[in-house]
């Protein structure tokens, strides 16, 4: 740790700075020991606040030799300015200055990954949150907007394309060989989202016009290796780029607009303005290479760095505490992209399941935040599922409040607004009731406090009165620093059944859903009209992030899985019918009682097996058990290997009841068109994938088929899921298949990084008896490296997140594991290193043995000398 102490960032001592940027220009002088960086600011004192004197100008800098300061052309020397770790202060005598600063990095030695940094020889940057302060001295702070000009100067042969934010104004070469080129941007920006690339590049180059008939140059650049790994990526920026035109009325602003694909990247992407980068593992596909998740992955992620240009560039952040005024926007922008695009019923499932595995889990553990923090050590570690997707949940909330066309003209209203500004949280929901007339007042806790509220409803039937009513009450479980809630307004979205299953009218309109304010503690809802005993349908669509209560009987839930005539509704009483049978069993292997499997589960599933109606994309959905993460937030202490042994225990009876089906559905889907990731092939390939996993419990029987699906797939998504369950097949013959299957996938595609993600990961997922030395011995392999954010994430993350019974394991070695590439990378590279942490962080949720071991690896964390902000913040709050 650098400072002894590290300090705490409060959101209420936020002030505006002491002077503004209005121009910024910079130089790189790209070398292979020493780059240097020299900026030229134009500052100005801010006006909005009182000085009695002229304050000194305090920049932000680190990891960085600083050679040279002016002031308005003159030199300042080292006794005249301070100079700490973290900051340099100059003296300041005039309203408006210029300051010169020139300073000397070394990119190729920074395994951050924040800032300058090289990957694969290439030059490139991540500036967000506070990146930019390691490449020079700089107001880093999103409220300080300037307009950038940057030169870059280069060696040609090394580095024949250099790019930055903006449109290219001027090139030349100098005497010694080196080339230069200029570029500006129009558009006053933040640091954050200051961009620079300079490499040996392919691209491929496409057009775009806009509504208003400008034609836009859109160019993705990548090592020439992955040329031919473009095209999606360039079909789904255009249809980004037409959605938010017709469903926002956005139009791009730049006449060119820049995707460049790095292999070593902290996160997905960053909107850098003008000049996207992106993880490659998120831009680059081809059907041999990608599966339809990669292919869906890339479409959401090229839309959400696309659709910041608006939610986030024109309109960005104040402080880092409205984080989520952008991101949480974006994704909400970006899921609704998806479920145009593809499934909306599917996105809905996905996000949701997702949202309520991993989001609730961190809602309930000790770095629970509001979507607007309050606080921080390290901004990094706010880069969060809450602050995400949390966040967009709490804009789909408002959209469902406001409707469709209200919601349009809430964010008209706040583009227009506060084009050009940096705004915060409040300005957005303040857009939304003043376009919209309606009072968000106490919907705003929803920024303001953490944790996930329950709601738990009774209901109560008068047949004399033809009367039904609803009671739900609120309760939101305490989070630190926070014990007693106030109460949120929850939209809360519901059907009524009529014993035949259909639903039955709630208004003289005819409506069949209803959204309940609720906005108290306690809160009855009275229906009339209502001639039989109903069957509620609670929280429709999953229209509020929120845990629901009602004691349905096994004989309701099968029955709401096969009448509820919201979709969304339809797979969650299925997987209610699922937890609740999952929990029962895993309560008995626990006790090493014998097993059996509720027949009601069988019968779900043979109902979905045998309608041939169902969108097979739902279908298999309605197939797939509750994953062991969601079992596990579900419980109130968690023992991991019970829900895993009651899991595959019902995996396996699935298989066996319903063998014809699976093997039925399997050969009915069995197809040999060319390969496109359209949402109806995604949706077959879907369906036919989960029947084969079901199929590969199977034992010796349907080996072949997994085996020849291997051997003769035509595209990836249909290669790995066959590798992937020959991997996990627990039938002894299949050992030697998969072990064959795997030599031979690492023969194909050991030159290609995307492909050789997935094989480490197929890997380090495999549950089976062996499996976790295995994981060990692949540390050492060729195709892992520790300093590839990706390659940590394929084997140790995917280890600790999807392999409980190997990362669970009693003797503790799996945590051992994990909290020694917590140690590594605390040095190599701190982001990485606390985002790896989250598994431990969990520990008081979990039974013995495992909550002491986890917690004994926490502390031995926190004993290390030199613990990175990053990881010092999230250890400290996981032993309070
Ligand atoms: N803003 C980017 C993702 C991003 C977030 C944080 C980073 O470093 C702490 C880097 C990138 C996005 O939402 O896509
Ligand atoms: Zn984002």
């Amino acid at each position: 740790m650098k400072d002894a102490q590290p300090k705490t960032i409060y959101l209420k001592d936020y002030q505006e700075p002491d002077y503004w940027i209005d121009n910024t220009e910079l130089s790189f002088d790209l070398g292979e020991e020493i780059t240097v960086v020299q900026s030229k600011l134009s500052l100005r004192l801010n006006e909005n606040k009182t000085h009695n004197n002229l304050p000194p100008l305090v920049l932000d800098g680190t990891d960085q030799v600083l050679k040279q300061v002016l002031v308005d052309g003159k030199t300042i020397e080292p006794g005249q300015y301070k100079l700490t770790d973290e900051t340099l202060a100059l003296p300041v005598t005039q309203k408006t200055f210029i300051v010169e600063v020139t300073t000397e990095i070394k990119p190729q030695e920074n395994t951050s990954l924040e800032g300058l940094y090289k990957s694969n020889g290439m030059f490139c940057t991540q500036c967000e949150a506070e990146g930019f302060r390691k490449i020079t001295y700089y107001l880093d702070r999103p409220d300080v907007m300037a307009k950038f000009k940057t030169t870059i100067i280069a060696d040609p042969k090394q580095y024949p394309v250099m790019l930055s934010n903006g449109n290219d104004i001027a090139k030349g070469e100098r005497e010694d060989g080196k080339q230069w080129v200029t570029w500006e941007d129009p558009f006053k920006k933040p640091s954050y989202l200051f961009a620079l690339v300079a490499g040996d590049l392919s691209n491929i180059t496409d057009k775009y016009t806009t509504c208003s008939g400008r034609e836009i140059t859109l160019k993705i650049f990548t090592e020439h290796k992955n040329i031919d790994k473009c095209d999606h990526a360039m079909t789904s920026l255009k249809k980004s780029m037409k959605w938010d035109e017709d469903v926002y009325g956005r139009e791009y602003d730049l006449d060119i607009f820049m995707i460049v694909a790095v292999d070593h990247f902290n996160m997905g992407a960053m909107e850098n303005k003008g000049l996207n980068i992106f993880n490659s593992s998120c831009v680059l596909a081809k059907p041999d290479t990608a599966t339809d998740n990669a292919y869906q992955r890339i479409e959401a992620i090229v839309g959400h760095e696309y659709f910041h240009n608006w939610s986030g560039n024109r309109v960005t952040c104040r402080d880092w505490f409205q984080l989520s005024l952008k991101e949480g926007f974006t994704v909400f922008r970006d899921a609704e992209f998806s479920a145009d695009m593809n499934s909306r019923p599917v996105k809905r499932i996905e996000d949701a399941n997702f949202l309520r595995t991993a989001q609730f889990a961190e809602d309930a553990g000790p770095t629970a935040h509001p979507i607007r923090p309050d606080s921080y050590i390290e901004i990094s570690n706010f880069y969060t599922l809450t602050v995400y997707e949390k966040g967009a949940e709490v804009v789909r909330m408002i959209h469902n409040i406001v409707g469709k066309e209200g919601f349009r003209k809430g964010s008209d209203l706040y583009f227009e607004r506060h084009d050009g500004q940096a705004v915060t949280t409040e300005e957005f929901v303040k857009a939304m009731e003043d376009a919209n007339q309606v009072d968000l007042i106490q919907f705003r806790r929803w920024y303001s406090q953490a944790g996930t509220p329950v709601i738990t409803v009774t209901d109560q039937y008068d047949n004399n009165n033809q009367q039904y009513q609803l009671t739900v009450k609120q309760h939101c479980p305490a989070t630190p620093g926070q014990t007693d809630k106030k109460p949120f307004h929850i939209p809360v979205a519901i059907g009524l059944l009529d014993p035949e299953g259909h639903d039955i009218a709630l208004n003289n309109a005819g409506d069949t859903t209803q959204v309940l304010d609720v906005t108290e503690q306690q809160q009855t809802f009275t229906f009339k009209n209502i001639a039989q005993q109903p069957l509620p349908s609670l929280l429709r669509g999953f229209s509020a992030p929120v845990k629901v209560k009602y004691p349905y009987s096994r004989d309701q839930l099968l029955f709401l899985a096969s009448h509820d005539s919201d979709g969304f509704n339809r797979w969650e009483a299925g997987q209610q019918l699922a937890v609740d049978i999952l929990e029962e069993l895993a309560e008995k292997a626990r006790k090493n009682q014998s097993l059996t499997l509720d027949d009601r589960l069988i019968q779900a599933y043979r109902a979905v097996l045998q309608d041939e109606q169902l969108d097979p994309a739902v279908a298999a959905k309605m197939l797939a058990l509750p994953s062991e993460g969601y079992l596990a937030e579900q419980a109130e202490t968690i023992y991991p290997l019970a829900i895993h042994q009651a899991r595959e225990f019902a995996k396996q009876q699935l298989a066996e009841a319903l063998s014809e089906d699976w093997l039925a559905v399997y050969q009915r889907l069995q197809s040999d068109k060319a390969y496109q990731p359209t949402a109806a092939d995604i949706a077959e390939r879907s369906l036919k994938n989960t029947c084969l996993s079901y199929l590969s419990q199977l034992g010796e029987q349907q080996l072949a088929l997994l085996e020849k699906q291997y051997q003769t797939a035509t595209n990836m998504t249909d290669k790995y899921a066959a590798l992937s369950c020959l991997v996990n097949a627990p039938a002894e013959p299949a050992k030697p298949i998969a072990k064959t299957a795997l030599a031979d996938f690492y023969q194909r595609w050991q030159e290609d990084v995307q492909v050789m993600e997935q094989w480490l990961a197929v890997q380090a997922n495999c549950s089976l008896p062996g499996a976790f030395e295995h994981i060990l011995s692949l540390q050492e392999h060729e195709a892992f490296d520790i300093t590839n954010p990706n390659k940590i994430r394929s084997l140790i993350g995917q280890f600790a997140m999807n392999n409980a019974v190997h990362f669970h394991q009693e003797t503790g070695v799996g945590y051992k594991l994990l909290a020694d590439y917590v140690i590594k990378l605390n040095i190599v590279n701190p982001q990485i290193a606390s985002r790896l942490l989250t598994p431990l962080t969990r520990w008081k949720r979990y039974g013995e043995p495992h909550q002491a071991q986890m917690k004994a690896e926490l502390v031995r964390i926190r004993k290390q000398p030199e613990l990175s902000k990053d990881v010092y913040e999230i250890v400290e709050k996981s032993l309070k």
